[in-house]
């Protein structure tokens, strides 16, 4: 391990990390919104800068001694915005939810209407769920996936926005396989007057490497997070997308003046939703869009969407029900109702063999969300240690062998040696002793 004091001073602590270095070094991670964030990046987090306070922004802090830091948090805003072409990005948040929690306080107000995306059909669940703030504190209303298809359908989306008038529709989802046509969402926007919001959490890596369709010429407001394909420390960002702070002009003064979006983002981050900025993961997301910003990172996420397609052709070929016929992205999402399989057997029964997945729920589940009808797989992470598309259709094997028997624990046994040989070949970090 890296670290040697920790051992010292606090062997419980340090042991338990050491498991679980371990754990992710031996098991087949498949979990669609996970990474291995490189070294460098970890090293930044793990740094002096956890230790101080510095809110406000850059050249206008509430605090002393932030003349370092401020060139750090500059540096993570400018790869930010080259990286995705942006003329405004916010590093603060601490999260997804919170950079999503930012956005809501700008645009919405208690009880003001939004259309987002079906959590149940592969949205999120700061997008209107009834148990988040989001569904709390406003007025929810949903359009989903269609059954036949599996994907989304812009003229049924136009009528559900035409037929509820939401303030603001978001965009963007955990368990949605297919590319998203922005430019018809803003025409829908623009038919009901809606702001546009997409929060690119899952697919941020493979948009900014061009793979799939920009969602910043279109959106107002485009949030992430930065571990999942962006391949950083866990955090959040918010990004301006379109140049539209003058033309809609929905957004009310919450002072005596007139504010522009960007300054209103700013202030719903810090102090409106959060305090003291982690400097130190700050930090850590201006190393990862430093990486982001080489050519390497391109040929990763092609791999990472080359090696999702593999797995579906696989997974397709060996008789499982792929949603929607296929991807476009990292994710693949099986429904296995055809398998008399539930998400939650599934999710047990790969785990016990050592192969890390998420049951989730699929369009038209008729399972809760705590044993849904299907599994959530994803290949950011086992890209990164370096797997191809042979590798994946290998695990795509492994795993049909422990679904055709889920209870059969010699079964388990037996592909836990299989994993194991597969990710001695793909080591994970060379710091690994165990
Ligand atoms: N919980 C994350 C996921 O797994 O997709 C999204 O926030």
């Amino acid at each position: 391990m890296i670290n040697n004091r920790l051992n010292i001073q606090d062997p419980e602590v340090f042991n338990l990390i050491e498991k679980e270095t371990e754990r992710q070094n031996h098991n087949v991670e498949l979990i669609a919104s996970e990474n291995f964030a490189s070294k460098a990046v970890m090293e930044a987090m793990g740094s002096t800068l956890t230790n101080k306070y510095a809110e406000g922004l850059p050249g206008k802090r509430y605090y002393g001694g932030c003349k370092f830091v401020d060139v750090v948090e500059d540096i993570a805003r400018d790869r930010l915005k080259q990286l995705f072409g942006a003329d405004w990005a916010n590093v603060q948040p601490h999260s997804g939810a919170q950079a999503n929690a930012a956005v809501y306080l700008t645009f919405m107000n208690p009880g003001d209407k939004l259309l987002g995306f079906d959590l149940s059909h592969g949205g999120h669940l700061t997008h209107g769920s009834p148990v988040n703030f989001s569904g709390i504190l406003y007025d929810a209303h949903f359009y989903g996936v269609e059954k036949e298809t599996g994907k989304l359908d812009m003229n049924r989306i136009r009528e559900k926005a035409k037929e509820v008038n939401p303030k603001m529709i978001s965009i963007g989802a955990s368990a949605y396989p297919r590319d998203i046509d922005y430019e018809a969402f803003r025409e829908i926007a623009d038919e009901v007057g809606a702001f546009l919001w997409m929060d690119m959490a899952h697919t941020a890596g493979l948009i900014a490497a061009k793979l799939l369709n920009d969602p910043l010429p279109w959106c107002d407001v485009v949030t992430s997070t930065t571990h999942k394909t962006l391949r950083g420390p866990r955090g959040g960002i918010i990004l301006k997308g379109r140049d539209s702070e003058n033309s809609l002009g929905k957004v009310a003064p919450k002072s005596g003046r007139v504010k522009m979006w960007s300054e209103l983002l700013d202030g719903a981050v810090f102090p409106g939703t959060q305090g003291g900025p982690l400097m130190h993961v700050i930090a850590a997301k201006a190393v990862a869009f430093g990486e982001a910003l080489r050519p390497e990172f391109v040929s990763y996420q092609k791999k990472v969407i080359d090696n999702a397609k593999a797995m579906a052709n696989r997974f397709t070929e060996l008789g499982y029900k792929v949603v929607s016929g296929g991807t476009d992205n990292h994710l693949v999402l099986v429904d296995l109702r055809n398998k008399n399989l539930t998400g939650k057997i599934a999710e047990n029964a790969l785990g016990n063999a050592e192969i890390t997945v998420n049951k989730n729920m699929v369009p038209f589940d008729t399972q809760s969300p705590f044993v849904t009808s299907g599994i959530r797989i994803g290949t950011p992470a086992m890209t990164t240690r370096g797997m191809g598309p042979d590798e994946f259709g290998y695990i795509v094997e492994l795993m049909d062998k422990v679904l055709s028997k889920p209870e059969d624990t010699d079964l388990q046994e037996q592909v836990i040696r299989d994993v194991k040989a597969l990710c001695e070949r793909f080591p994970l970090y060379d710091f690994v002793t165990i």
